[in-house]
């Protein structure tokens, strides 16, 4: 296993794009490396914010207020942070996550139109301004997103994950966005064609951390 300093990278991207998929599949090509690697999830990753996942994506689209909703995120994000990624990195892990503030930004910040300056205030108090080294967003036309999940559930989705096909576009709007204005940290990688191929193109974006 190497040892030094652990990295946290964050993979996102709209509904059914790939992104548990290339989880999976980028977490082995790093392990591969001998990288000691914990992959998480989002909303999740800790009991506390397992928990509160339950809250955000069971029940009626009207169940929480769109700041309510923001709240939550931060809350499990917050938790998420000092109990699970903190504690691997300080440990000389790399941390690999399915979402994190940057699908609060396009979500909350874009497709419920909060903007991004409230939700990052929420970061700030909640997670410390804590942002991944690299973020790796997954695209995809929405159509082919969309179905993708839906031949995987029958239609079926998450409260946030149903709502309409103009939340859907700023959702992908913000993240596009990001890119633009964090070039750094934020890279846009295709998504389409076959798996391996996807994951190839999501390491060549990590090869200056490597
Ligand atoms: N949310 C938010 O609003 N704000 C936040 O701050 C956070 C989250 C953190 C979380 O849902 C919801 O919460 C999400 C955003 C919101 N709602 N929406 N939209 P989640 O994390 O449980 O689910 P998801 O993020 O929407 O992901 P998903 O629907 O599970 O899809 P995915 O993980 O991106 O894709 P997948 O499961 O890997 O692949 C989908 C299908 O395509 C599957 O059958 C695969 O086998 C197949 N697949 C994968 N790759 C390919 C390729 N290359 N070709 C063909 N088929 C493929």
């Amino acid at each position: 296993m190497t040892s030094g300093p652990g990295r946290f990278i964050s993979l996102e991207g709209g509904e059914g794009v790939g992104k548990t998929t290339q989880l999976a599949a980028l977490g082995n090509a790093l392990r591969n490396r001998g990288i000691d690697l914990l992959t998480t999830r989002e909303p999740g990753g800790s009991p506390g914010a397992e928990a509160i996942r339950q809250l955000l994506l069971n029940g009626d689209d009207s169940r929480w207020s769109p700041r309510a909703e923001a709240l939550l995120f931060a809350a499990a994000r917050a938790d998420h942070v000092e109990k699970t990624i903190r504690p691997a990195l300080a440990a000389g892990r790399w941390v690999l996550a399915d979402r994190f503030l940057d699908s609060s930004l396009a979500y909350q910040g874009g497709g419920a139109e909060l903007g991004t300056e409230a939700v990052r205030a929420l970061h700030a108090f909640g997670s410390e301004d804590f942002l991944p080294e690299r973020t790796l967003v997954l695209m995809l036309r929405e159509q082919e997103g969309i179905g993708r999940a839906d031949a995987r559930d029958g239609g079926a989705s998450d409260r946030i994950g149903g709502r309409g096909p103009s939340f859907h576009l700023s959702v992908d709007r913000a993240f596009r966005q990001l890119a633009v204005t964090e070039p750094a940290r934020v890279r846009l990688v295709d998504a389409t064609g076959e798996r391996e191929a996807v994951t190839t193109r999501l390491l060549d974006q990590l090869s200056d951390l490597l």
